[in-house]
Protein backbone atom coordinates (compact mmCIF):
# COMPACT_ATOMS: atom_id res chain seq x y z
CA UNK A 1 0.00 0.00 0.00
CA UNK A 2 0.96 3.45 -0.62
CA UNK A 3 1.86 5.37 2.43
CA UNK A 4 0.26 8.60 0.88
CA UNK A 5 -2.89 7.61 1.40
CA UNK A 6 -5.62 10.12 0.52
CA UNK A 7 -8.83 10.93 3.08
CA UNK A 8 -11.28 12.99 2.05
CA UNK A 9 -10.37 16.11 5.27
CA UNK A 10 -13.08 16.54 7.78
CA UNK A 11 -12.40 20.38 7.62
CA UNK A 12 -13.23 20.11 3.77
CA UNK A 13 -16.41 18.35 5.17
CA UNK A 14 -17.26 20.43 8.14
CA UNK A 15 -16.51 23.77 5.93
CA UNK A 16 -18.85 22.75 3.37
CA UNK A 17 -21.43 21.71 6.57
CA UNK A 18 -21.01 25.18 8.06
CA UNK A 19 -21.88 26.93 4.69
CA UNK A 20 -25.34 24.73 4.21
CA UNK A 21 -26.24 24.84 7.59
CA UNK A 22 -28.59 27.84 7.59
CA UNK A 23 -30.40 26.08 4.76
CA UNK A 24 -31.06 22.88 6.24
CA UNK A 25 -32.02 24.65 9.60
CA UNK A 26 -34.47 26.78 8.18
CA UNK A 27 -35.83 23.24 6.08
CA UNK A 28 -35.58 21.32 9.33
CA UNK A 29 -37.90 23.68 10.87
CA UNK A 30 -40.25 23.95 7.95
CA UNK A 31 -40.41 20.81 8.39
CA UNK A 32 -41.36 20.64 11.98
CA UNK A 33 -43.65 22.99 11.85
CA UNK A 34 -45.16 21.34 9.37
CA UNK A 35 -45.55 17.73 10.80
CA UNK A 36 -46.73 19.67 14.24
CA UNK A 37 -49.56 21.06 12.06
CA UNK A 38 -50.95 17.83 10.49
CA UNK A 39 -50.66 16.12 13.83
CA UNK A 40 -47.85 14.18 12.95
CA UNK A 41 -45.54 14.36 15.46
CA UNK A 42 -48.46 14.28 17.91
CA UNK A 43 -49.76 10.95 16.61
CA UNK A 44 -46.35 8.72 16.88
CA UNK A 45 -45.27 10.54 20.31
CA UNK A 46 -42.12 11.82 18.82
CA UNK A 47 -40.83 15.36 18.41
CA UNK A 48 -38.61 15.68 15.43
CA UNK A 49 -35.24 15.52 17.08
CA UNK A 50 -35.85 12.10 17.91
CA UNK A 51 -37.32 11.21 14.53
CA UNK A 52 -32.75 12.55 13.67
CA UNK A 53 -31.86 10.94 16.44
CA UNK A 54 -33.26 7.83 14.76
CA UNK A 55 -31.48 8.76 11.32
CA UNK A 56 -28.59 9.23 12.90
CA UNK A 57 -29.08 5.36 14.85
CA UNK A 58 -29.84 4.02 11.95
CA UNK A 59 -26.61 1.64 9.54
CA UNK A 60 -26.04 -0.51 7.23
CA UNK A 61 -23.38 -2.71 6.13
CA UNK A 62 -21.48 -1.92 3.12
CA UNK A 63 -20.43 -5.74 1.39
CA UNK A 64 -16.93 -5.52 0.21
CA UNK A 65 -17.47 -6.62 -3.02
CA UNK A 66 -19.71 -3.25 -3.67
CA UNK A 67 -16.76 -0.74 -4.21
CA UNK A 68 -15.96 -2.22 -7.38
CA UNK A 69 -17.28 -2.26 -10.25
CA UNK A 70 -20.07 -5.21 -10.83
CA UNK A 71 -21.30 -6.39 -14.17
CA UNK A 72 -23.43 -8.21 -15.88
CA UNK A 73 -22.82 -11.62 -17.90
CA UNK A 74 -22.14 -9.71 -20.69
CA UNK A 75 -19.02 -7.36 -19.31
CA UNK A 76 -18.05 -5.03 -16.85
CA UNK A 77 -16.18 -1.87 -17.04
CA UNK A 78 -14.37 -0.57 -14.70
CA UNK A 79 -13.62 2.90 -13.57
CA UNK A 80 -10.35 4.52 -12.45
CA UNK A 81 -8.89 3.62 -9.04
CA UNK A 82 -10.77 0.88 -7.93
CA UNK A 83 -9.57 -1.20 -4.93
CA UNK A 84 -7.00 -3.56 -5.67
CA UNK A 85 -7.35 -5.52 -2.46
CA UNK A 86 -9.02 -5.77 0.68
CA UNK A 87 -7.41 -3.20 2.67
CA UNK A 88 -8.20 -0.68 -0.40
CA UNK A 89 -11.87 -1.82 0.15
CA UNK A 90 -12.02 -0.84 3.37
CA UNK A 91 -11.02 2.34 2.85
CA UNK A 92 -13.39 3.26 0.24
CA UNK A 93 -16.17 1.70 3.23
CA UNK A 94 -14.61 4.00 5.47
CA UNK A 95 -14.81 6.67 3.30
CA UNK A 96 -18.87 6.21 2.08
CA UNK A 97 -19.00 6.34 6.55
CA UNK A 98 -17.62 9.29 6.73
CA UNK A 99 -19.37 10.75 4.17
CA UNK A 100 -23.15 9.03 5.00
CA UNK A 101 -22.73 8.51 8.39
CA UNK A 102 -24.63 5.29 8.24
CA UNK A 103 -22.00 2.51 6.54
CA UNK A 104 -19.99 1.94 9.86
CA UNK A 105 -20.00 -1.81 9.24
CA UNK A 106 -18.30 -3.75 6.53
CA UNK A 107 -19.59 -7.47 5.09
CA UNK A 108 -16.42 -9.93 3.32
CA UNK A 109 -16.90 -12.23 1.20
CA UNK A 110 -14.26 -14.91 1.30
CA UNK A 111 -12.15 -16.08 -0.44
CA UNK A 112 -12.07 -12.90 -2.23
CA UNK A 113 -10.93 -10.75 0.91
CA UNK A 114 -8.99 -13.19 2.71
CA UNK A 115 -5.45 -12.62 4.28
CA UNK A 116 -3.00 -14.03 5.90
CA UNK A 117 -3.65 -12.39 8.99
CA UNK A 118 -7.19 -11.59 10.07
CA UNK A 119 -5.52 -9.55 13.18
CA UNK A 120 -4.10 -7.10 10.98
CA UNK A 121 -7.04 -6.94 8.93
CA UNK A 122 -8.91 -6.09 12.23
CA UNK A 123 -6.78 -3.79 13.46
CA UNK A 124 -6.87 -1.87 9.98
CA UNK A 125 -10.39 -1.80 9.87
CA UNK A 126 -10.67 -0.69 13.89
CA UNK A 127 -7.95 2.05 12.79
CA UNK A 128 -10.78 3.50 10.05
CA UNK A 129 -13.44 3.11 12.94
CA UNK A 130 -15.16 0.08 10.87
CA UNK A 131 -16.69 -2.68 12.10
CA UNK A 132 -17.28 -6.42 10.39
CA UNK A 133 -20.83 -7.32 9.58
CA UNK A 134 -21.67 -10.85 8.44
CA UNK A 135 -19.32 -12.61 6.36
CA UNK A 136 -20.36 -14.28 2.72
CA UNK A 137 -18.69 -17.73 1.69
CA UNK A 138 -18.26 -18.82 -1.83
CA UNK A 139 -19.48 -21.82 -3.06
CA UNK A 140 -21.05 -20.83 -6.74
CA UNK A 141 -17.21 -20.46 -8.64
CA UNK A 142 -14.16 -22.46 -8.31
CA UNK A 143 -10.97 -21.01 -7.37
CA UNK A 144 -7.70 -21.15 -8.36
CA UNK A 145 -5.97 -24.69 -7.13
CA UNK A 146 -9.11 -25.73 -5.75
CA UNK A 147 -9.42 -29.89 -5.72
CA UNK A 148 -12.94 -29.89 -7.08
CA UNK A 149 -15.77 -27.96 -9.44
CA UNK A 150 -18.50 -26.22 -8.33
CA UNK A 151 -19.99 -26.89 -11.97
CA UNK A 152 -22.68 -29.34 -10.91
CA UNK A 153 -23.06 -27.90 -7.29
CA UNK A 154 -21.95 -27.39 -3.93
CA UNK A 155 -23.64 -28.40 -0.63
CA UNK A 156 -25.95 -30.12 -2.84
CA UNK A 157 -23.86 -31.66 -5.13
CA UNK A 158 -24.32 -35.38 -6.02
CA UNK A 159 -20.67 -36.56 -5.13
CA UNK A 160 -20.21 -36.26 -1.26
CA UNK A 161 -16.55 -35.52 -1.61
CA UNK A 162 -17.65 -31.95 -3.19
CA UNK A 163 -20.21 -31.41 -0.52
CA UNK A 164 -17.66 -31.89 1.67
CA UNK A 165 -15.10 -29.45 0.50
CA UNK A 166 -18.27 -26.77 0.36
CA UNK A 167 -18.84 -27.65 4.03
CA UNK A 168 -15.04 -27.08 5.08
CA UNK A 169 -14.89 -23.78 2.84
CA UNK A 170 -17.93 -22.21 5.20
CA UNK A 171 -15.97 -23.76 8.57
CA UNK A 172 -13.14 -21.92 7.39
CA UNK A 173 -15.07 -18.92 6.42
CA UNK A 174 -16.86 -18.86 10.20
CA UNK A 175 -13.63 -19.40 11.88
CA UNK A 176 -11.83 -16.43 10.00
CA UNK A 177 -15.04 -14.70 10.60
CA UNK A 178 -14.38 -14.87 14.29
CA UNK A 179 -10.94 -13.41 14.25
CA UNK A 180 -12.00 -10.54 12.65
CA UNK A 181 -15.16 -9.90 15.49
CA UNK A 182 -18.20 -11.00 12.90
CA UNK A 183 -21.12 -12.61 14.22
CA UNK A 184 -22.81 -14.12 10.89
CA UNK A 185 -22.89 -16.49 8.21
CA UNK A 186 -24.53 -15.76 5.35
CA UNK A 187 -24.78 -18.46 2.43
CA UNK A 188 -25.82 -18.24 -0.54
CA UNK A 189 -25.36 -21.05 -2.77
CA UNK A 190 -25.83 -21.19 -7.04
CA UNK A 191 -26.89 -24.88 -6.94
CA UNK A 192 -29.94 -25.77 -8.75
CA UNK A 193 -30.73 -27.41 -12.37
CA UNK A 194 -30.44 -25.52 -15.41
CA UNK A 195 -32.93 -28.48 -16.96
CA UNK A 196 -36.09 -30.56 -15.97
CA UNK A 197 -34.64 -33.49 -15.02
CA UNK A 198 -31.26 -32.76 -14.50
CA UNK A 199 -31.40 -32.93 -10.29
CA UNK A 200 -34.09 -34.70 -8.41
CA UNK A 201 -35.35 -31.76 -6.86
CA UNK A 202 -36.08 -33.08 -3.36
CA UNK A 203 -32.37 -35.14 -2.92
CA UNK A 204 -30.98 -32.12 -4.00
CA UNK A 205 -32.33 -30.08 -1.00
CA UNK A 206 -31.91 -33.26 1.61
CA UNK A 207 -28.34 -32.85 0.16
CA UNK A 208 -28.17 -29.25 1.07
CA UNK A 209 -30.23 -29.50 4.31
CA UNK A 210 -27.75 -32.28 5.70
CA UNK A 211 -24.72 -30.08 4.04
CA UNK A 212 -25.79 -26.56 6.07
CA UNK A 213 -26.13 -28.92 9.32
CA UNK A 214 -22.57 -29.67 9.21
CA UNK A 215 -22.05 -26.14 9.28
CA UNK A 216 -24.74 -25.13 11.53
CA UNK A 217 -23.03 -27.51 14.28
CA UNK A 218 -19.81 -25.40 13.68
CA UNK A 219 -21.17 -21.94 14.59
CA UNK A 220 -20.00 -20.43 17.64
CA UNK A 221 -23.36 -19.76 20.06
CA UNK A 222 -23.49 -16.43 19.81
CA UNK A 223 -23.47 -16.60 15.58
CA UNK A 224 -26.29 -16.35 13.01
CA UNK A 225 -26.73 -18.38 10.20
CA UNK A 226 -28.72 -16.52 7.19
CA UNK A 227 -29.58 -18.65 4.15
CA UNK A 228 -30.35 -16.64 0.99
CA UNK A 229 -33.02 -17.87 -1.72
CA UNK A 230 -32.86 -16.56 -5.37
CA UNK A 231 -35.47 -17.78 -7.67
CA UNK A 232 -33.14 -18.61 -10.42
CA UNK A 233 -29.71 -17.50 -11.41
CA UNK A 234 -26.93 -19.00 -12.39
CA UNK A 235 -29.39 -22.15 -12.49
CA UNK A 236 -32.15 -21.40 -14.65
CA UNK A 237 -34.57 -23.83 -14.48
CA UNK A 238 -34.50 -24.87 -10.37
CA UNK A 239 -32.71 -23.36 -7.66
CA UNK A 240 -32.82 -25.35 -4.01
CA UNK A 241 -33.36 -22.34 -2.22
CA UNK A 242 -35.72 -20.94 -4.49
CA UNK A 243 -37.83 -19.16 -2.03
CA UNK A 244 -38.80 -17.61 1.47
CA UNK A 245 -40.57 -20.86 1.98
CA UNK A 246 -37.45 -23.24 1.08
CA UNK A 247 -35.60 -20.97 3.32
CA UNK A 248 -37.68 -20.79 6.15
CA UNK A 249 -38.17 -24.71 6.34
CA UNK A 250 -33.95 -24.78 6.37
CA UNK A 251 -33.86 -22.38 9.20
CA UNK A 252 -36.80 -23.68 11.48
CA UNK A 253 -35.50 -27.52 10.94
CA UNK A 254 -31.78 -26.38 11.48
CA UNK A 255 -32.31 -24.61 14.58
CA UNK A 256 -32.75 -21.23 16.76
CA UNK A 257 -29.42 -19.61 14.60
CA UNK A 258 -30.67 -19.98 11.34
CA UNK A 259 -32.37 -17.27 9.71
CA UNK A 260 -33.50 -16.72 6.44
CA UNK A 261 -32.44 -13.31 4.46
CA UNK A 262 -34.33 -11.46 2.11
CA UNK A 263 -32.19 -10.26 -0.92
CA UNK A 264 -34.65 -7.23 -2.33
CA UNK A 265 -33.76 -8.17 -5.94
CA UNK A 266 -33.89 -12.34 -5.41
CA UNK A 267 -37.82 -11.96 -6.20
CA UNK A 268 -39.95 -11.94 -9.51
CA UNK A 269 -40.84 -9.13 -10.89
CA UNK A 270 -44.45 -8.16 -8.88
CA UNK A 271 -43.26 -10.39 -5.79
CA UNK A 272 -45.11 -8.51 -2.72
CA UNK A 273 -42.07 -8.50 -0.63
CA UNK A 274 -43.25 -6.59 2.12
CA UNK A 275 -45.78 -9.68 2.43
CA UNK A 276 -42.48 -11.98 3.32
CA UNK A 277 -41.07 -9.64 5.35
CA UNK A 278 -44.44 -9.86 7.51
CA UNK A 279 -44.62 -13.81 7.50
CA UNK A 280 -40.55 -14.51 8.65
CA UNK A 281 -41.74 -11.79 11.40
CA UNK A 282 -44.78 -13.64 12.26
CA UNK A 283 -42.27 -16.79 12.43
CA UNK A 284 -39.91 -15.15 14.74
CA UNK A 285 -37.50 -15.64 11.53
CA UNK A 286 -36.17 -12.64 9.74
CA UNK A 287 -32.87 -12.55 9.46
CA UNK A 288 -32.31 -9.11 7.87
CA UNK A 289 -31.65 -7.60 4.42
CA UNK A 290 -29.29 -7.68 1.06
CA UNK A 291 -30.83 -3.91 0.02
CA UNK A 292 -30.80 -3.30 -3.39
CA UNK A 293 -33.08 -2.64 -6.07
CA UNK A 294 -34.05 -4.61 -9.18
CA UNK A 295 -36.56 -3.88 -11.56
CA UNK A 296 -36.81 -7.61 -14.12
CA UNK A 297 -34.26 -10.66 -12.75
CA UNK A 298 -32.02 -8.07 -11.41
CA UNK A 299 -30.83 -7.23 -7.95
CA UNK A 300 -27.79 -4.94 -8.06
CA UNK A 301 -29.33 -1.70 -8.79
CA UNK A 302 -29.55 0.89 -6.05
CA UNK A 303 -32.05 1.02 -3.16
CA UNK A 304 -35.24 2.91 -4.21
CA UNK A 305 -34.00 3.37 -7.76
CA UNK A 306 -36.80 1.34 -8.89
CA UNK A 307 -39.39 0.41 -6.27
CA UNK A 308 -39.42 3.42 -3.91
CA UNK A 309 -42.37 2.63 -2.43
CA UNK A 310 -41.69 -0.74 -1.95
CA UNK A 311 -38.88 -0.08 0.34
CA UNK A 312 -41.09 1.98 2.27
CA UNK A 313 -43.54 -0.62 2.30
CA UNK A 314 -41.10 -2.98 3.61
CA UNK A 315 -39.83 -0.52 6.63
CA UNK A 316 -43.57 -0.16 7.60
CA UNK A 317 -43.51 -3.21 8.12
CA UNK A 318 -40.47 -3.63 10.38
CA UNK A 319 -41.39 -0.19 12.41
CA UNK A 320 -44.55 -1.80 12.87
CA UNK A 321 -42.97 -4.95 14.39
CA UNK A 322 -40.71 -3.09 16.34
CA UNK A 323 -43.74 -1.26 18.27
CA UNK A 324 -45.52 -4.28 18.69
CA UNK A 325 -45.06 -5.79 22.13
CA UNK A 326 -46.15 -9.09 20.82
CA UNK A 327 -43.10 -9.61 18.92
CA UNK A 328 -40.31 -11.09 20.01
CA UNK A 329 -37.33 -8.66 20.24
CA UNK A 330 -35.23 -11.43 21.29
CA UNK A 331 -35.46 -13.14 17.44
CA UNK A 332 -36.30 -9.63 15.70
CA UNK A 333 -33.23 -7.75 15.07
CA UNK A 334 -32.51 -7.69 11.30
CA UNK A 335 -29.21 -7.37 9.84
CA UNK A 336 -28.91 -4.55 7.51
CA UNK A 337 -26.69 -5.43 4.80
CA UNK A 338 -26.29 -4.05 1.17
CA UNK A 339 -25.34 -5.93 -1.71
CA UNK A 340 -25.34 -4.17 -5.13
CA UNK A 341 -22.68 -3.84 -7.49
CA UNK A 342 -23.97 -2.66 -10.91
CA UNK A 343 -22.11 -1.10 -13.76
CA UNK A 344 -22.76 2.44 -14.52
CA UNK A 345 -22.25 4.63 -11.44
CA UNK A 346 -19.05 5.44 -9.31
CA UNK A 347 -19.86 2.42 -6.44
CA UNK A 348 -19.16 4.92 -3.47
CA UNK A 349 -21.35 7.13 -4.63
CA UNK A 350 -24.06 4.59 -5.61
CA UNK A 351 -23.52 2.93 -1.64
CA UNK A 352 -23.93 6.52 -0.40
CA UNK A 353 -27.59 6.54 -2.30
CA UNK A 354 -28.48 3.82 -0.88
CA UNK A 355 -27.40 4.36 2.78
CA UNK A 356 -29.63 7.61 2.63
CA UNK A 357 -32.39 5.78 0.30
CA UNK A 358 -32.77 3.16 3.25
CA UNK A 359 -32.50 5.60 6.23
CA UNK A 360 -34.97 7.66 4.16
CA UNK A 361 -37.53 4.67 4.02
CA UNK A 362 -37.05 4.03 7.10
CA UNK A 363 -37.40 7.57 8.22
CA UNK A 364 -41.06 7.75 6.84
CA UNK A 365 -42.07 4.46 8.00
CA UNK A 366 -42.11 6.16 11.79
CA UNK A 367 -43.88 8.71 10.74
CA UNK A 368 -47.19 6.76 9.95
CA UNK A 369 -49.76 7.28 12.11
CA UNK A 370 -50.32 3.62 13.66
CA UNK A 371 -53.43 4.04 15.86
CA UNK A 372 -54.65 5.74 13.05
CA UNK A 373 -53.99 2.91 10.60
CA UNK A 374 -55.05 0.45 12.63
CA UNK A 375 -58.44 2.02 13.34
CA UNK A 376 -59.06 2.64 9.17
CA UNK A 377 -57.59 -1.22 9.02
CA UNK A 378 -60.54 -2.43 11.37
CA UNK A 379 -63.58 -0.23 10.03
CA UNK A 380 -62.29 -1.50 6.50
CA UNK A 381 -61.71 1.72 5.13
CA UNK A 382 -59.16 0.80 2.41
CA UNK A 383 -58.85 4.14 0.91
CA UNK A 384 -58.17 5.93 4.81
CA UNK A 385 -56.03 3.55 5.53
CA UNK A 386 -53.96 4.21 1.84
CA UNK A 387 -54.17 7.45 2.03
CA UNK A 388 -52.46 7.19 6.02
CA UNK A 389 -49.70 5.09 4.23
CA UNK A 390 -48.95 7.89 1.18
CA UNK A 391 -48.89 11.01 4.04
CA UNK A 392 -46.35 9.50 4.91
CA UNK A 393 -44.89 8.28 2.33
CA UNK A 394 -45.44 12.01 0.56
CA UNK A 395 -43.59 13.48 3.72
CA UNK A 396 -40.14 14.91 2.02
CA UNK A 397 -38.07 14.06 5.33
CA UNK A 398 -34.46 14.91 3.89
CA UNK A 399 -34.20 18.09 6.03
CA UNK A 400 -34.25 15.12 8.71
CA UNK A 401 -31.52 12.95 6.89
CA UNK A 402 -29.28 16.20 6.37
CA UNK A 403 -29.81 17.49 9.70
CA UNK A 404 -28.85 13.78 10.87
CA UNK A 405 -25.59 13.56 8.64
CA UNK A 406 -24.73 17.14 10.00
CA UNK A 407 -25.05 16.13 13.82
CA UNK A 408 -22.80 12.91 13.08
CA UNK A 409 -20.38 14.82 11.46
CA UNK A 410 -21.02 13.45 8.11
CA UNK A 411 -21.58 15.63 5.30
CA UNK A 412 -24.93 17.24 4.77
CA UNK A 413 -24.50 16.61 0.94
CA UNK A 414 -22.31 13.70 0.44
CA UNK A 415 -22.27 13.34 -3.31
CA UNK A 416 -21.06 17.15 -3.83
CA UNK A 417 -18.45 16.79 -1.52
CA UNK A 418 -17.41 13.28 -2.20
CA UNK A 419 -17.47 14.93 -6.22
CA UNK A 420 -15.17 18.09 -5.30
CA UNK A 421 -12.39 16.09 -3.05
CA UNK A 422 -10.74 14.88 -6.09
CA UNK A 423 -11.58 11.36 -4.19
CA UNK A 424 -11.34 8.70 -7.38
CA UNK A 425 -8.61 11.10 -9.23
CA UNK A 426 -6.04 10.13 -6.23
CA UNK A 427 -7.05 6.59 -5.91
CA UNK A 428 -6.11 6.27 -9.65
CA UNK A 429 -3.14 7.35 -9.25
CA UNK A 430 -2.48 5.61 -6.06
CA UNK A 431 -3.54 2.10 -6.68
CA UNK A 432 -2.67 -0.05 -9.53
CA UNK A 433 -4.36 -0.52 -12.91
CA UNK A 434 -4.37 -4.06 -13.76
CA UNK A 435 -7.03 -5.13 -11.41
CA UNK A 436 -8.91 -8.38 -11.84
CA UNK A 437 -11.11 -7.59 -9.02
CA UNK A 438 -13.77 -10.39 -7.75
CA UNK A 439 -17.16 -9.12 -8.80
CA UNK A 440 -19.92 -10.06 -7.13
CA UNK A 441 -23.54 -11.05 -7.95
CA UNK A 442 -24.70 -12.72 -5.30
MN1 LIG B 1 -27.54 -11.14 -1.76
Amino acid sequence: MSSQVFRISSESISEANARALADVEREYAALSESLERRGTLRSIGHDIDSLTDAAMQFTVAVPSWGVGTGGTRFGRFPGPGEPTNVFEKLADVATIHQLSGGAPDVSLHIPWDQTDDPNELKQFANNLGLGFDAMNSNTFQDQPGQALSYKYGSLCHTDAAVRSQAIDHNLEVIDYGKRIGSDALTIWIGDGGNFPGQIHLRRAYDHVFDSLSTIYKGLPASWRLFTEHKPYEPAFYSTVVQDWGTSLLLCQTLGPQAFPLVDLGHHLPNTNVELIVARLITAGRLGGFHLNDSKYGDDDLTAGSIHPYQLFLIFNELVDAQLDESVDKGTHKPAYMIDQSHNIKDPIEALIATVDETRKAYIQALIVDRGALHKAQECNDALAAELILKDAYDTDVRPILRMARHRQGAAIEPIAIYRGSGYRQAKAKERRADVNFGGGIV
